[in-house]
């Protein structure tokens, strides 16, 4: 396909503009968002992405969890569409571009084709996954997995909250279960915007990520049972504190990942402790670890080498250790004509940039087994994100969606 000229370019206010439009829903406390998954807030965002498309020309269709793609035809109606999108959905202290930059930035691309008056031959459709972030609903990537068809549907849906919510009653009140077959979209390639969410590229001073792989997951649930007893009489020589478990498991996560750097990380995000009673010894302890590495084997063993030692360290503590895999996936590798693409339209933007292994997960890792995937990665301040003063500038947001928009228009084929 003939690459598109290279002064197509976005309208870069427009998309700032915007993105800070959804900024306001579903605000955080310190200037970022809390817009979770299947909340009002997620419904409330999802709503004006729709309007956004549909005053964009494009027609919106809706899967049974959730995902919404947002239509523009191209001149052969039968060819495969391209995809382009992210997530809307935020974590609960959440940034305002992690996800987002990658959906509006893919609703950029067709405001920009429709001013330009470009025709693609391929139809574009712009993707919003439902819980990517996977805070609300274990695991993340939730609904982009059911589409790959590697996480069952019945399985998703009945997946609950913190408070015992069910995913697919959440999803169905707040009005967003579509009646299109979850996965039977056919795709002739997906492309994903992304914030890095780490200090490389801005370390490296380069304005783009030209991602060739990602880090595997393993988000393995640990359940330490002790007994709650009285923190005052209780006599230290009969506690069993399940407290001290999960101090130690903590700990030795950290020295399982400082094992393998610079090719591994690790650590407990989620925690909860219960009965949580000032006087009482932690009867149990529930906590999910994350560990991540681009290299399988390392990745395996770093839950083998925890699911060795962490039994001992709790029976030794008088406490019964359980463990439970929420959430994994393998390393991606992304489709290499996809990947050249997002490289030359950085070189024909005169953009510089930089290959790079993506530290967090994406949508695109699982569409990645389904279609030809790659992202395109974009700065973030201080590599700060998953908080609520992450931050990117101008110049970033446009040239990755620039990047973008050259990917996906090669991609879908520039008509006339
Ligand atoms: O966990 C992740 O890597 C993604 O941000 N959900
Ligand atoms: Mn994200
Ligand atoms: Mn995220």
């Amino acid at each position: 396909m003939p690459a598109p000229s290279d002064n197509m370019k976005i309208n870069a206010d427009r998309l700032w503009d915007s993105l800070m439009e959804m900024a306001k829903i579903g605000p955080g406390i310190a200037g970022g968002n809390n817009r979770q998954t299947l909340t009002d807030a997620d419904s409330e965002g999802r709503h004006l992405f729709r309007k956004w498309c549909e005053d964009a020309g494009m027609t919106m269709g809706v899967d049974t969890m959730g995902n919404m793609f947002a239509r523009r035809e191209g001149t052969d109606p039968d060819a495969l569409p391209v995809y382009v999108g992210s997530h809307l959905d935020t974590q609960p202290t959440g940034g305002k571009y992690d996800g987002v930059l990658g959906v509006l930035g893919g609703l950029e691309i067709i405001r920009s084709l429709n001013d330009l008056g470009v025709r693609t031959q391929h139809p574009i459709i712009v993707v919003n996954w439902t819980n990517e972030e996977g805070t609300r609903f274990a695991p993340a990537m939730l609904a982009s997995g059911v589409f790959a068809g590697v996480l069952a549907e019945d399985w998703a849906k009945d997946r609950v909250d913190a408070d015992g919510k069910r995913f697919g009653d959440e999803l169905k009140r707040i009005g967003w279960e579509g009646d299109e077959p979850v996965g039977a979209r056919k795709m002739h390639a997906l492309f994903e915007l992304h914030i890095e969410q780490g200090p490389i590229l801005e370390a490296e001073d380069k304005l783009i990520g030209v991602v060739t792989h990602g880090q595997g997951l393993r988000w393995v649930q640990c359940t330490v049972t002790g007994k709650g007893q009285h923190t005052g009489s209780t006599p230290m020589r009969m506690r069993r504190n399940a407290g001290r478990g999960l101090a130690q498991i903590t700990e030795l996560t950290h020295e399982i990942a400082m094992q393998h750097q610079p090719n591994a990380v690790g650590a407990i995000g989620h925690i909860d402790v219960y009965p949580n009673s000032r006087n009482i010894i932690p009867e149990k302890a529930v906590f999910t670890v994350d560990f991540r590495s681009h290299e399988l084997d390392t990745l395996n063993g770093m839950v083998a080498e925890l699911l060795e030692k962490a039994p001992a360290i709790c029976e030794a503590l008088g406490c019964e250790f359980e463990a439970e895999i929420v959430g994994q996936f393998d390393p991606p590798a992304f489709d290499e004509t996809c990947v050249s693409a997002v490289r030359s339209a950085a070189e024909r933007l005169g953009y510089s940039h930089m290959d790079i292994i993506s530290g967090a997960g994406h949508d695109a890792c699982w569409i990645n087994r389904v279609a030809p995937t790659a992202m395109v990665m974009c700065p973030c301040v201080d590599g700060l994100s998953h908080n609520e003063a992450e931050e990117i500038s101008r110049e970033w947001a446009a040239a990755g969606a620039n990047v973008l928009m050259h990917a996906v228009v090669e991609t879908a084929g520039v008509e006339g």
